[in-house]
């Protein structure tokens, strides 16, 4: 299949473009470069040197001898998204191309507002360039579990049905989301739905969990393919970042209590997702929605899991509880759904020692590239 991987030189999508050439499908990537940008102006940097993009394309056409084809560019540019789509006419999008950050959506206003107009607007324009040129193309777009927020009430996927006063209806489930970031992906959701009711366009949305890990298959076949992994206090993520502080020796930065529970996955089965959807597309006029995620953890168990691994490394990891700087609920109901991506054959990998190990180890090998300034969080939801 022809598939475009939209923020393909991004952690998710760099991992999923590798996975899905390698597995026979004509891949090609469009992105800005946006996400470098905002990483040189924060002034922090991935844990790993990654390549610019079309080195690691040409050492990805070198090793394996498959070619991904490339276009520059931000999909809010509404000509350069449909010359980029009319030249590679795809059968399959796949949309990681958004700003992800909940702290950067909260930095103030400007970021806030970046973030909506990027998301929103750049997700509006690859719905219009879907309808106009190819209705029967499938949308797969990256959502997020937090989305959700949480309820004191299971999550279902995507849907919920209500008895009220008498009468019965399957409705969209309701939006609590907890940052600028987490309020775009709604927005999002709201209008492919929408297009999907007025044009019949075929969409699956994947409520995403936190990713963790590095290592794929093919990232890890030649260090010019290496995966970004971040750690700082703005884009780094709650285990990533855990096994990157044990690493150096800096305490696990848990917010509050630590009770927050969310819905994880290894990057390992982001890809495997991915392949699962194409594979078998939204119908005409779905709005399809799947909860991609494999376990769900409190980040207090989190930390202590990387405190075990650290010992058997000889790592002495403390954990310290830090002044919530967000504003969320420590101690909480959450119980999601997640059985349409194992129905559809996802195998998944659960957390185990051994991934905690190989991404302590992982980080250990790269420590001193680690900037301690950007460790402790810095963007307070309350400022
Ligand atoms: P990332 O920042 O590593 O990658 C995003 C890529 O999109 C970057 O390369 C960036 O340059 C590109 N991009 C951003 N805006 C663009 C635009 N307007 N035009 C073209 N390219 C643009 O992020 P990631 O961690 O790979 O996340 C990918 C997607 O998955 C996001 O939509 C995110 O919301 C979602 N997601 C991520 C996680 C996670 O834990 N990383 C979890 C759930 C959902
Ligand atoms: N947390 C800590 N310590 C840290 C970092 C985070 O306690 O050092 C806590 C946060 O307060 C939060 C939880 O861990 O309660 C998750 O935070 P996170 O930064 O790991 O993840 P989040 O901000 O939710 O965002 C990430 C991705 C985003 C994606 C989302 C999936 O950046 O793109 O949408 O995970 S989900 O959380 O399911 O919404």
């Amino acid at each position: 299949m022809k598939v475009l991987v939209i923020g393909g030189d991004g952690y998710c999508g760099w991992a999923t473009a590798l996975y899905l050439a390698n597995h026979g499908h004509e891949v090609a990537i469009l992105d800005s470069l946006v996400r470098r940008h905002w990483d040189a102006q924060l002034c922090v940097e991935t844990l790993t040197p990654i390549a610019p993009i079309q080195y690691r394309l040409r050492r990805w056409r070198d090793l394996t001898g498959k070619d991904i084809g490339l276009y520059v560019g931000d999909i809010c540019n509404y000509e350069f998204l449909e010359r980029s789509m009319l030249d590679f006419q795809p059968q399959s999008v796949v949309h990681f191309g958004e700003q992800r950050s909940a702290p950067f959506s909260m930095i103030d206003r400007e970021h806030a507002v970046l973030t909506q107009q990027n998301n929103v607007i750049g997700n509006l324009n690859l719905l219009y360039a879907i309808h106009e040129h190819f209705p029967d193309c499938h949308l797969v777009k990256l959502g997020t579990m937090g989305e959700y927020g949480t309820p004191n009430i299971d999550i279902e996927e995507g849907y919920i049905t209500i008895e009220h006063n008498g009468r019965k209806d399957t409705l969209p489930y309701p939006k609590q989301p907890g940052s600028y970031y987490h309020l775009s992906k709604v927005h999002d959701s709201h209008n492919i739905h929408f297009a999907c009711r007025i044009w019949g366009l075929r969409a699956t949305d994947l409520n995403q969990g936190v990713v963790y890990g590095v290592l794929t298959e093919e990232t890890g076949m030649d260090e010019l393919l290496i995966n970004r992994l971040d750690y700082d206090g703005v884009f780094g993520t709650a285990l990533n970042r855990f096994c990157i502080q044990a690493a150096i020796g800096h305490p696990l930065t848990v917010y509050g209590t630590g009770g927050q529970t969310r819905g994880f996955l290894d990057i390992r089965d982001t890809v495997r997702c991915i392949e699962l959807a194409i594979a078998e597309p939204a119908k005409q006029g779905e709005f399809r929605v799947l909860n991609q995620f494999t376990e769900q953890f409190s980040v207090a168990e989190l930390a202590l899991k990387v405190q075990e691994a650290g010992k058997d490394l000889g790592l002495k990891v403390e954990i310290n509880n830090l002044e919530n700087p967000r504003v969320e609920l420590e101690e909480h109901y959450f119980n999601a759904k997640n059985t349409k991506l194992l129905d559809l054959g996802l195998q998944p990998h659960y957390l185990s020692d051994s991934l905690i190990d190989s991404l302590l180890n992982f980080a250990i090998k790269y420590k001193d590239r680690v900037d301690q300034e950007h460790i402790l969080p810095k963007v307070k939801w309350r400022a």
